[in-house]
């Protein structure tokens, strides 16, 4: 029987649920923590809300006395730092709010950790959005790997960033055991219906049931992104919190797609010509742009043994099938 207790901050969001329910399923004890908001927000989680091992409690990161007390109430073995600000276009209008969640939230954490619960292995979500523009090239192929420079291109990007290197300070510096998932773009049934992916799959399953509504307005369809499904990309986190030593790892399908491909794939499964349906709006476009992201999860793969079982063909369907049927 497994007697461990774990901490998962943003539990209410696509990845919080997906690991809440993998570490449920490893008989874990686990805490789920959310930012409070005046409306109810516990659509994915519904189904285990009840379970024995799982306990909902509300959490702010920003708010430090909140961090500490929680931290120092649960002693937990292991803690996935999930809750952000994670919409980048959204960290342009909100910089500052994105910076102390995303980045300040994150040292309350790594505080607390080290000075009430220093046992608690901690996982932080750092994302493909801080490479930027920046790539290598390996084999004349562009990608992105645990070595590529960092050069982030909007706020989120910053924060993030900032974030992933006080978790190299608190490793360095207290021996901690902290580390950060740089994950590619992950996707999955559950994603937030402003992300560029199910915007385009709700519109779909709308779309099917009444012919008649407004077009799909997007921003920029040409940049290139790494897509993945989210319920690989949880396994990633818990795997790098069984590590021997605290490690960063890149996390993606080594695989991209230009988001013109996920509209094309995805309209033509339901057998229609997203050309007919989808309009530009260039109120959609962001100030700055990641124009292509392309991980390399090769150290992932050998050190984690994660393998991802979703094909981007398997992703897309997935997020059809899943919205039409609720449609
Ligand atoms: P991203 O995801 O910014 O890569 O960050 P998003 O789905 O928002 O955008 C992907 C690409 O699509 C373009 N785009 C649009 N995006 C949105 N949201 N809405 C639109 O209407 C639209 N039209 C075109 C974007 O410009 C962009 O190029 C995601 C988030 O989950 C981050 O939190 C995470 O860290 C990274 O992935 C990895």
């Amino acid at each position: 029987m497994n007697t461990k207790t774990a901490l998962v901050t943003g539990v209410t969001g696509q990845d919080g649920s997906y690991l809440a329910e993998l570490l449920l399923g490893l008989d874990y004890k686990v805490v789920g923590l959310y930012r409070r908001s005046s409306t109810q927000n516990t659509h994915r989680i519904s189904h285990y809300l009840h379970h024995k091992n799982f306990t909902l409690t509300e959490l702010d990161l920003t708010d430090p006395s909140g961090v500490l007390s929680t931290i120092e109430h649960y002693r937990p073995d292991e803690l996935y730092n999930l809750g952000a600000q994670s919409h980048v276009g959204t960290s342009f209008s909100q910089p500052t709010t994105t910076f102390e969640i995303d980045a300040v939230g994150v040292i309350n954490v790594l505080e607390a950790i080290r000075h009430y619960s220093p046992k608690t292995k901690f996982y932080q979500a750092g994302t493909s959005e801080m490479f930027g523009r920046n790539y290598t090239i390996k084999n004349g192929e562009k990608y992105q790997d645990e070595n590529t420079p960092m050069l982030p291109q909007s706020p989120y990007g910053v924060a993030k960033l900032a974030s992933y290197h006080m978790v190299q300070i608190y490793r360095q510096a207290y021996g901690l055991y902290c580390c950060c998932g740089i994950l590619f773009n992950h996707e999955s049934p559950r994603r937030g219906e402003n992300f560029v992916t199910r915007k385009i799959t709700k519109y779909i399953a709308n779309l099917l049931k009444d012919k008649t509504i407004d077009k799909l307005k997007l921003g920029n369809i040409s940049s290139y992104r790494d897509w993945g499904h989210a319920q690989d990309y949880v396994k990633a986190m818990y795997l790098m919190l069984q590590n021997d030593q605290p490690k960063d790892y890149v996390i993606a399908t080594g695989e991209t797609h230009s988001v013109q491909d996920f509209l094309d794939k995805a309209f033509k499964s339901v057998q229609l010509d997203y050309n007919n349906h989808v309009e530009i709006d260039s109120t959609l476009f962001r100030p700055a742009e990641v124009d292509y992201l392309k991980g390399d999860p090769s150290l992932a793969k050998l050190e984690l043994k994660w393998n991802p079982e979703y094909s981007f063909n398997d992703l897309v369907k997935n997020m059809v099938d899943s919205d039409c049927a609720n449609a």
